[in-house]
């Protein structure tokens, strides 16, 4: 380690801690400005591990006392680290009493014990416990936790920890008291404290196994009617993990808390989730559709994490995706069966996957490039990634796609069996699951199968067909590669799990027999591809098929299944595979925008889209049959970012030109069957968030965007007149949402009028306003306005670069989800990137280090581009003072 460098973390070099920690029992008096904390403890040496000094960590502590056994002790402060030396020899338990103070008031990286709207919070996961006092924070530490909270009784009402509350109480000079017992054993990254002015919505349920509970969603007093969705979450939530896993919920009381200051979606804390409160809010007049699916997944997955993650734990950090790959796809699998429908259920899966493809395939492929279960890291908040949620949670999909939905949950019990109560790695996941499941492809493939966890980087999969009519087979040849990624040169083949189906020319599916098969096996079909490269050989097919391969996309990976038009047109049409016939529509926009992108002449003007593509995506919107939600999901166009993914030199600018030209073409050509989907699915009557409402609603909003598209061209001011006017009368926040996207995208004049009108109907409503800014600053660049626009929406009063929401809701809304407009010729946008990287830095590490990686992909970008990108990079890395996080990754993408 070089001086003042933060050192490495590495996997291999993981070892049992030196002592246990039995018990913890903690006081706090609150206090903004100065807050104590006594912690006391029983110790032990873990008689696995040779005889070694007790380090604890700490962070930004004022240390007062040290205790062992009743009696002062010597100590070493050491980096941070607290140093005992001389603790009683052998394996007895001792005690040890550690009173520190810290200033709640002050931190503003929003981990450790902080304060928001006068409310105390905590944020503990991954390294925040060691903030509040000195502790082994590591996770494979398990203790049982008393907690006493005491404070002002008038300006902190409600005390909160984790499990039950024990006793409360006045106490003098109107503080008082409130103490917590957690039943369970946990790490220290699930302790959690609330103090504040809280109001609650609770509900009495009693769950399967027959035992009574208590929920509870806290709020401040003004949000109450918004808290009806979340608690019916919770429910469902509950009730599924019965249902699907047997998972009982194993605590009396099981308590939400929504904060307007969090750095990320939401919080797992043993028995007292702490969740931003973009995750929690929601009724019909301020949150969109969007926001009721997210609130239902994310509180199904910090709910879900109470079995896994909390019950059975990490053994060490870089394990995180053993729980969170594992709980996104326990979420997923929830929010699908909530779903209901196989339709609707194939509208979640194709969203799970188009958030997997454009933000974890470029991360797979860019600088930042880790495996599932990284191998080392230097800032482990900077792991908290796509890949280890999403990638993770495909990994577990393509488990139970090998082992089978009933095999799956078996391994899941057999899982819980071994593992209950401890800290674990994924190794011992995977071996649970493939245990449960003797024989299946998974137990047979498992060393190779874990190679999903170890070896960063998308694999391709190629895929040729070749029929022979005299024989009437039809060959698939099926070969793998996966690129380099940083530090793993080389790579070994995957087992990819393979949905396949053939259709016949006229789109029938076709039975599927193997040469080497007596008869064709009927239903939906898995191949297991192992090899760099192997075939597949099908027999009594009478004409050329079209394949449809990776059905569901059953493997995150990248299929080039070199598919001609005329093959792509047949799988839109009539694949019974929903996410195949929506891949096949992408693949025929996409193919577009490339070639049009690659066309020298530098203007859109003479781009045409061809009749057969429109009339395609004429007879999706018009389909008598398909959901709306799905057609929404055909008629949108790849974004920005996955064009630039298929692309080895990116032009943003020029990206952003031919996707508007395309989005323009579709308006025009199909205006009137926009007109038609407006008018027949826009509802009139009362809202409800379920999937075929907002389905209706996701088309209709879409229509109108198109709609008003089409008027900025003609000057027609009839759909900028309606957009506007369903602005105004809307009975929902999506369609009233929708309708003013619609006129700030197609950058009509209304659009003036209509965004301080919305400002002044929710200026008390932080999330709508977070709405609000990042409309504007990711609103399509027209000649360079948006840039401008952003930095004065930092200087309108209600900017507030300290809450991560509002601060997200500009600066990333430009630089993260708005390309077209942030990759400037003139650098101005890297310019203003890197100062708010700085700026960040001061205040909030972690927010800081996300943003820093909106450059990540910089090595592709063209010229002018890519040089000013690594100027501005490096700019930010020249400074000597950078948070580990934001040094990781601006070194990381220089190198
Ligand atoms: N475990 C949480 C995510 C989370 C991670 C770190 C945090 O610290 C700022 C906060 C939340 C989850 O998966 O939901
Ligand atoms: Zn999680």
């Amino acid at each position: 380690m070089r001086e003042g460098q933060a050192p490495v973390i590495r996997r291999e070099d993981y070892t049992a801690p030196a002592f246990w920690i039995d018990t913890v029992d903690l006081t706090f008096d609150l206090d903004p400005a100065k807050t104590r904390v006594l912690n006391r403890m029983k110790l032990r040496r873990n008689p696995d591990v040779a005889t070694q000094a007790l380090r604890l960590d700490g962070e930004e502590l004022n240390l007062a006392r040290v205790l062992v056994n009743g009696q002062g002790t010597s100590f070493k402060l050491d980096g941070g680290h607290l140093v005992l030396e001389n603790l009683p020899d052998g394996h007895e338990p001792f005690e040890l009493e550690i009173f520190t103070t810290c200033c709640p008031a002050k931190n503003s990286k929003l981990m450790g014990l902080y304060v928001s709207n006068d409310s105390f919070f905590t944020q503990c996961e991954a390294e925040g416990f060691r903030r509040i006092t000195y502790f082994l924070d590591r996770p494979d530490v398990m203790a049982s936790y008393s907690v006493t909270l005491r404070a002002d009784k008038a300006r902190y009402p409600v005390l909160l920890s984790n499990g039950n509350l024990v006793d409360q109480g006045a106490l003098d000079d109107g503080r008082h008291f409130a103490k917590w017992v957690d039943p369970h054993r946990k790490p220290s990254y699930l302790f959690a404290l609330v103090a504040g002015q809280l109001v609650a919505r609770e509900q009495r349920i009693t769950s399967r196994a027959g035992k009574e509970h208590l929920l509870q969603v806290f709020v401040r007093p003004g949000d109450l009617d918004k808290t009806e969705h979340a608690m019916n979450s919770l429910m469902h939530s509950v009730a599924w993990d019965e249902a699907r896993f047997g998972l009982s919920l194993d605590l009396e009381r099981f308590m939400i808390v929504a904060t307007s200051d969090f750095n990320m979606g939401a919080m797992e804390n043993k028995g007292l989730n702490i969740f931003n409160t973009k995750y929690v809010l929601a009724n019909a007049a301020t949150a969109t559709d969007t926001d009721y699916a997210n609130i239902e997944s994310v509180v199904g997955h910090e709910y879900f994490h109470n079995w896994t993650g909390n019950r059975v734990t990490c053994r060490d950090w870089f394990q995180l995706s053993l729980k969170e790959g594992l709980t996104v796809f326990r979420d997923q699998e929830f929010s699908q069966d909530l779903a209901g429908e196989p339709s609707a259920r194939a509208v979640k899966r194709i969203e799970d996957v188009r958030v997997l493809r454009t933000a974890q395939f470029p991360e797979d492929a860019g600088p930042m490039a880790h495996p599932v279960r990284p191998d080392q890291y230097i800032e482990i908040n900077n792991f908290y990634t796509v890949t280890v949620y999403e990638k993770g949670a495909e990994v577990v999909r393509m488990m139970q796609t090998l082992v089978g939905r009933e095999g799956f949950t078996k391994g899941m019990s057999l899982y819980f069996e071994r593992h209950d109560g401890h800290a674990v790695t994924c190794d011992d996941f995977a071996q649970a699951i493939a245990d449960a499941n003797p024989g299946s492809a998974l137990a047979v493939l498992l060393p190779q199968f874990k190679r999903w966890y170890s070896q960063a980087g998308t694999p391709r999969l190629q895929a040729s067909g070749h029929y022979d009519a005299a024989a009437r087979t039809y060959t698939l040849t099926l070969a793998q590669s996966c690129p380099p990624t940083p530090g793993q040169p080389h790579k070994e083949p995957f087992v990819i799990p393979m949905g396949l189906g053939l259709l016949a020319p006229d789109g029938r599916e076709l039975p599927l027999q193997l040469a080497t098969e007596a008869a064709p096996v009927p239903g939906h079909r898995t191949f297991v591809v192992t090899q760099a490269s192997e075939t597949l050989t099908f027999q009594n097919i009478d004409a050329e098929p079209v394949p449809s391969i990776l059905r569901g996309f059953s493997a995150p990976v990248i299929l080039d299944g070199g598919y001609t038009d005329a093959q792509l047109l047949t799988l839109l049409a009539h694949d019974s595979d929903p996410f195949n016939r929506w891949e096949a529509g992408q693949r025929l926009a996409l193919n577009r925008a490339i070639k049009y992108i690659a066309e020298d002449n530098q203007g859109t003007r003479t781009l045409a889209l061809d009749e057969a593509f429109i009339e395609a995506m004429r007879g999706v919107l018009r389909h008598p049959t398909l959901d709306a939600a799905f057609k929404e999901l055909v008629l949108t166009l790849p974004a920005e970012t996955y064009i630039a993914e298929q692309l080895d030199v990116v032009d943003p600018q020029r990206i952003h030109a031919v996707r508007e030209a395309m989005r323009e073409q579709l308006a025009h050509a199909l205006a009137d069957d926009w007109q038609w989907a407006y008018e027949t699915h826009r509802d009139t009557g009362g809202y409800q968030p379920d999937p075929v409402s907002s389905g209706r609603r996701a088309l209709a909003g879409l229509a109108l965007t198109q709609l008003c598209l089409v008027a900025r061209q003609s000057g027609d001011t009839v759909w900028p007149g309606k957009a506007y006017q369903r602005f105004k009368d809307a009975g929902n926040m999506t369609d009233r949402f929708n309708a003013l996207s619609a006129l700030v995208s197609s950058g009509h004049s209304l659009a003036a009028q209509a965004l301080p009108r919305f400002h002044a109907l929710f200026k008390d409503e932080a999330l709508v306003l977070d709405k609000w800014f990042a409309l504007q600053a990711g609103a399509p660049d027209r000649g360079g306005n948006v840039l401008p626009a952003v930095r004065q929406l930092m200087a309108h009063p209600d900017f507030n670069l300290r809450n991560p929401n509002r601060a997200r809701s500009v600066i990333f809304s430009y630089c993260n989800a708005n390309p077209g407009a942030f990759h400037r010729t003139d650098a101005a946008g890297y310019v203003f990137w890197s100062e708010r990287v700085i700026e960040l830095d001061a205040l909030n590490p972690q927010v800081a280090a996300r943003l820093a990686r909106a450059l990540d992909r910089w090595k592709k970008l063209a010229e002018p581009y890519r040089h000013a990108a690594r100027e501005a990079i490096a700019r930010v890395a020249a400074k000597t003072d950078l948070s580990n996080d934001v040094r990781e990754v601006v070194t990381r993408a220089l190198a």
